[in-house]
Parts: C-alpha cells; structure tokens; sequence
C-alpha cells in the first residue's frame, strides 16, 4: 500500500475522528488517503485555528487531537498551538509536509528544519525517512502524547516518503496503567495531614485532565477540609460547596490568600509550576504536599516537604481510606474570610452601568447558563475576574488557559467544545484583542454550523497590559486601537451581529441568542475603569480578619 494510505490506517487505528489543518501540496498524498478513510477533514483559516481545536480536542478528550499542516510557512504557524498544548498538558499530534527528502530540484524552497524546531515545544519530534516506520512512530507519538504529563508530538512526513510503496503493519493500541505511591508515602502524607492545625486542600490542572472529581469530592466530605482551586483545576470539585474557598486567580494578595497565608499545609492535588503561581511558598512558612503524576519541579515559589506520586485518583482514595478528622483542626478562620471575600466579589454583580463592568458581565454569564454549559476565554484581564467570580459546578465547564496563556485561542476552543458537546451552550469569551488574533475562524465556524455565541468585551485596547502599566505607576501610552465595525465584521461571514446599548439590552441579547442556531456575535462595550483601583488599590489596603 502507498505510505501515507498506511499513515491514515496507523491514526485510524488509533481512533482518530479529526484532523483539523490547512494542507499544501507536500500533504496531498495524505490528503487523497484521508479521503478514503473515516476520519474528518475540519479546514481552518489559519493553522493557529487548526492546532487550538486539536489540542482542545485533546484537552476535552483525553484522546489525541490531530492537526495537518504544510513545511515552512504553514509548520511555523503551528509553533503557538504546540506550546499551548505542550504547557497546557493537552495530548496533540502536529503533522506536516516536507520536499522530498531524496532528491529535489527545489533547492531550498521554503525548507525550515521543523522537526529541531519543534523540539523544544513537543514531547516527540521526528521526521519520516522511511515509510516502514510509519506505523511504529504513529503509535509512539500517540503513547508520548497521552502519557502523563500530556502534550505535543509532531511527525513530518515527506512527500516523496508518503507515496512509497509499504506493507501494513499496525499496532496494537495499548492503555497502561500508572503506578501508585508506595505504603510509607501514604503514611508519611496522612501523618502531615493529621499534625496539621489548619490543612487546605489545592486542585490544580492536573486533577481536572485526570477527572478525579468522585475521588476528591469524597475526601472533602470526610475530612472537613475546606479547598480551593487554581484557574485550570476549576470545575473539578463544585464551587457550591459549602467547603470551597475560591479560585486564586492572583498570586498573592486576594481576599482567598489570607486563608492561604493563615494555612499551614497545603495538599496539593494536580497543580505544577507551569500555571501562574496561586501562593507562593517561602522558606520556613507553610508545607506542601504535591500530589500528582510526576514529583515536584522545584523553584523559588515551590518547594514541597512530600511528594506522593503516581495515579492521581488512586492516592487519593488511598489517602481518603486513611485520613482521620482531628479535633484540633481549625477551619473557622477560613469560612469566615471566605463570607468576607464574598461580599467583595459579588459587590458589583447589579451594577447596571453601562459600559459593564467585568463583574457584571461575569455575572450575566452565569446567569444565562446552565450548569453543565460551557464558557471558553480567550487572554486578557476579563480572564482574572472570570476565574475569580464565575462559579463552575462541573468540569471543564470553564476552559481558560493559564499556562501559556496566549490570545488567540479562545474561538478555536469553544468551537471545538460545541463540536464534542452539541447540546451543551458554548459561549466565548474574548477581548477585542485577542478576538482579533483568530477571528478569521468565524468562517469555519460558520461553515460547520455550530451554534455558538462570542463575546466580544470591547474597550479598544489591550486592556490587560493597561492594567498592569496603570499598576507599575506607569503612564497610559502604546496600547490603545480602533476596531473594525464588529457587527458587520459577523455579517460578512454569515454570522450574526449585535451592539447592545445597556445591559438590559445585552441581557436581552445574550438570553435571545443563546436559544437560536447559528453563530452570533456580541459586540459589548466595557468598563475596566475600576480593575486598578479593585485588583490593585483595594487588595493592598485590606486587611485579613483577625
Ligand atoms: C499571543 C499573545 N500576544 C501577547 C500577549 C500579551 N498579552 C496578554 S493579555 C494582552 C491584552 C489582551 O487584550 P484584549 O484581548 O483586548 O483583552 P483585554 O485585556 O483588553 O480584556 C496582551 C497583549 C499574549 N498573552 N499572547
């Protein structure tokens, strides 16, 4: 058979249903055997489209979300999506042309060694040499891209290798197990639990990709032991419990870290260094337990005592069976700063001004929503007062990205998670900056017919870095923009659009919109007025309760 015919069988065999891509003429070998096989071409705009719905199909999945591309031009473009998975611990497959490796009479034409290129960025980088390993590569790519922590792989397929002749030979695809921490560690683990005055438990993105939400949910019940999440671990326990502190969207410095400074353990359950610090350790302070697939990477802000690592869920459970309520635990303390955070965090959510405030719109958001649907957020600082003010009540009902945190890839998500969940509501989230970085998606998103509602929060700039300049005490200047006319930007592509003009109007909108087919765009005009005075003034003079 023809080598890139064994190509689409090696990822037919692997249960691949997507390819999500843009090819050039070196993948038209792979593009006629993809047309003969049962896995779907989903054509993007851009690759950057193309590599943030794979590896969101990853990241929803557990399963390896595929991406096609050409050499040069269109693998550059792959670069961002490789590290939004790879950082992001989404399993992604990264496939692209190459001249002929032989002989070419094309001299250097558009040729960029990929495969170093992306090494950094992936788990595993290879070019095909000969189509015989075709099959053995597919399968390890898959393995390395699945295997804790997930992340990307790439495999650059040559067009004079794709159209040789080769015999099938698949492989078996094989689901390992991972191992447990062993009896002493358990031991060691409940030992520092039970010493512990005030123990608070972390969930972090780790824990969301595992599902182990049954695992922790029970040992919350048991223990008492309040929680709180990082902005990637959200939804994996529900955030109306009555045990649940927040997320920490900041690092430092929010109403939740008075809790967190006055704790004197930490367990933290599936949170690395590669998310935005959500406290910061200090020698001679609080401990850490780190549980999580792979031990701890230590650095200035986090240096955990124990490690207990493996099968996330396992040790959990094996913790659950151990752990005893003590008498000398102290939660007082945080139930009464987490109805004092309440009371700030909620302080704006009727405030009918317009522009909207971010709370608000936060707020709006919920409201129209059920608990099962889904909101995707694109990068900029909407992104801290959603993770901080929006509640989730199931996973992945909140996909954000705090780990390479790229504008960008906020439409592609939510167009991949309306894809998975046709019955759920899928609303995205977006500043106009980053809308704009992949906006040309609405086409595709169009073309598939999904139904989906963007957000566009409107303050022509990029608000996020105005924050922070306000924050250093720096002058505003170099970050302000015009915008296109966003409503009929939509109606250019088929979609629909709209510009409320008070909140009642946008209420009004969002309600309507969300029960109709089609994509529809909101352009929304925001205040981010109060985000110094709130995120940096306010939080510096609190004080904690006493
Ligand atoms: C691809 C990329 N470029 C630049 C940045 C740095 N950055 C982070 S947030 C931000 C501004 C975002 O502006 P916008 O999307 O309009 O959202 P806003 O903060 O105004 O709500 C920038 C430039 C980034 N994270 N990703």
């Amino acid at each position: 058979m023809k080598a890139s015919d064994l190509f689409v069988k090696a990822l037919e065999n692997e249960g691949v249903e997507y390819i999500f891509g843009i090819p050039g003429e070196e993948n038209l070998d792979v593009l006629e055997s993809l047309r003969n096989s049962s896995i779907k071409l989903i054509l993007t705009r851009h690759e950057q489209g193309a590599g943030f719905m794979a590896a969101t199909y990853g990241r929803l999945t557990g399963k390896v979300g595929v991406c096609m591309a050409t050499l040069g031009p269109g693998a550059t473009n792959l670069v961002t999506p490789a590290a939004y998975a790879n950082l992001g611990g989404m399993p992604m497959m990264m496939i692209t042309g190459q001249k002929p490796i032989k002989t070419s009479k094309q001299g250097r034409f558009q040729i960029i060694d990929i495969v170093q290129m992306m090494q950094p960025l992936t788990k595993y980088s290879k070019q095909v040499v000969d189509g015989t390993n075709i099959s053995s590569m597919v399968r390890e790519s898959f393995k390395i891209a699945k295997e804790e922590r997930p992340g990307a792989v790439h495999i650059e397929l040559p067009e004079d290798i794709a159209a040789e002749d080769v015999e099938m030979n698949l492989f078996d695809v094989v689901h390992n197990k991972y191992p447990v921490a062993r009896t002493c560690v358990i031991e060691d683990a409940l030992d520092m639990i039970h010493k512990a005055k005030s123990p608070l438990l972390l969930v972090g993105a780790g824990a969301n990709r595992t599902r182990i939400g049954n695992s922790l949910k029970d040992l919350v019940s048991c223990s008492g032991i309040p929680f709180f999440m990082t902005q990637m671990g959200k939804g994996v326990l529900d955030e109306s419990h009555p045990n649940c502190l927040g997320t920490a969207a900041l690092s430092s410095n929010d109403y939740l870290h008075c809790s967190i400074d006055r704790s004197d353990l930490i367990i933290n359950v599936g949170h690395d260094v590669i998310e935005k610090p959500p406290f910061f350790m200090e020698k001679g302070g609080k401990k850490v337990i780190h549980v999580n697939f792979s031990s701890s990477e230590v650095d200035d802000t986090y240096f955990p005592q124990l490690d207990v690592v493996g099968d996330i869920a396992c040790n959990i459970k094996a913790l659950h069976e151990g752990l005893k309520k003590q008498k000398h635990w102290e939660f007082d303390y945080f139930l009464r700063v987490k109805e004092e955070t309440k009371k700030h965090l909620t302080k704006y959510f009727d405030d009918d001004r317009f522009p909207l405030l971010p709370q608000r719109v936060v707020k709006k958001v919920r409201d129209a929503l059920g608990k099962e649907d889904i909101v995707t957020l694109d990068n900029g600082v909407y992104k801290i007062w959603f993770s901080r003010n929006y509640e989730c009540y199931a996973p992945n009902t909140m996909l954000l990205d705090n780990a390479l945190a790229t504008m960008g890839a906020g439409l592609p998500s939510a167009m991949m998670a309306k894809m998975l969940y046709p019955d759920k509501k899928v609303i995205s989230v977006c500043g106009d900056g980053g809308f704009m970085m992949n906006s040309q998606e609405l086409e595709t998103a169009v073309r598939l017919k999904l139904d989906l509602v963007v957000i566009i929060l409107n303050d022509s700039a990029y608000g996020m870095i105005k924050w922070k300049q306000a924050g250093m005490g720096f002058e505003n200047f170099g970050l302000d923009y015009n915008n296109p006319d966003f409503v009929m930007y939509a109606q250019s592509y088929g979609a629909k659009g709209y510009r409320p003009s008070s909140c009642e109007d946008f209420s009004k909108t969002l309600d309507k919109v969300l029960h109709e087919k089609g994509v529809h765009l909101i352009d929304l005009a925001v205040d981010y007025s109060l985000n110094h005075k709130i995120l940096n003034e306010l939080l510096k003079e609190k004080e904690c309760l006493i």
